[in-house]
């Protein structure tokens, strides 16, 4: 069988990482121990046997405490290039590279340190390896719309280093209505807007993202299938999920990859893509994704395969002309 091989070989944009979760654990202990930073785990291993998530909440809390090491630029910098140099050699051509910044800020860490030590990275990975790569910035939903200003507000001096907003974490609780008023300024900044939705929520909060944030791609979206109406708009207006499928197993969103709703989506004619989120937590980059979803799923052929990756440049926000060359 050549698939895997295929999907290992396809050019791919990577539309759906949270660079934090790029964070390996024997990187984790590296900067812990650069950093003076003490960790409640006594090895790699007895953290990366923490690795054991019931839900989206248990996985954010061992991700928010892996992020503690990260303090100075060169820290950054060091995940950022290893996430890209490891994109690259999985022929990610494009990534559009979520960062959390409130999870630096809120520690002392200067937005000026988190987002120069990741474009920096960007812009070395580019000239050493050619990948294409930019930055997305994200709200974390479980704060305030007050603090979601606040980071805005400190990220001005830096609209130039990043290409858009997001928002992520804790989805129940926190629908896109909550942030409204921040979406509408940074659209009015000229930013890209994206959001988590449908994944642990429920369709509405899909809705929402589109009318009331508007989101030019949903990250997630897998429980769109749960709404026939919704189904129909999101292939009519052709807006991008960025679909993560070892995510949603190691979550419980799916109890396996074979009851995925991925060929669904595809079938319905949406314009899904596939993305890791976050690969050193959930067992796999980019092109392990593929291949372990397309043999868990036999109905995917080589065309759905080229299909995803037409669909990852198409939803892309690179120069059009980037994208024209990539198709
Ligand atoms: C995330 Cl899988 C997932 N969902 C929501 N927020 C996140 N942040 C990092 N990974
Ligand atoms: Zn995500």
């Amino acid at each position: 069988d050549h698939l895997p091989a295929l999907l290992a070989a396809i050019p791919k944009a990577e539309l759906h990482i949270h660079i934090e979760g790029s964070l390996e654990p024997e990187m984790i202990f590296a900067l812990a121990q650069r950093n003076g930073v003490h960790l409640p785990y006594d090895s790699i291993e007895a953290l990366r046997s923490a690795y054991a998530f019931t839900d989206l909440q248990s996985f954010l809390d061992i991700y928010y405490a892996g992020a503690s090491v990260l303090l100075h630029e060169q820290d950054f910098y060091d995940m950022a290039l290893a996430y890209l140099q490891r994109a690259a050699r999985d022929n990610v051509v494009r990534a559009e590279i979520f960062f959390d910044p409130q999870t630096h800020t809120a520690r002392g860490v200067a937005m000026e340190t988190v987002v120069r030590g990741l474009r920096r990275a960007c812009v070395d990975a580019h000239a050493q390896w050619g990948i294409s790569a930019a930055l997305i910035l994200s709200f974390l939903r479980h704060l305030s719309e007050e603090e979601a200003f606040e980071t805005l507000e400190q990220a001005l001096p830096f609209l130039g280093e990043f290409i858009g907003v997001g928002l992520d974490s804790s989805e129940l609780g926190h629908p896109p209505e909550k942030f409204a008023r921040v979406f509408a300024r940074c659209r009015e900044l000229g930013l890209h807007v994206v959001a988590h939705a449908g994944e642990e929520g429920p369709p509405a909060y899909v809705w929402a993202a589109l009318d009331v944030l508007g989101a030019e791609r949903i990250d997630h979206g897998v429980r769109a299938v749960q709404d026939a109406l919704l189904m129909q708009r999101l292939a009519r207006e052709r807006i991008p999920l960025t679909v993560c499928p070892l995510s949603n197993v190691k979550l419980r969103v799916f109890p396996d990859l074979a009851r995925h709703s991925l060929p669904q989506l595809l079938q319905a004619g949406l314009a899904a893509t596939i993305n890791s989120d976050d690969p050193a937590y959930f067992g796999g980059y980019i092109n392990d994704n593929f291949t372990q979803t397309f043999a868990a799923l036999p109905q995917l052929d080589a065309r759905d395969a080229w299909q995803l990756a037409h669909n990852s440049f198409a939803a892309s926000f690179a120069p059009e002309a980037d994208k024209r060359a990539w198709q």
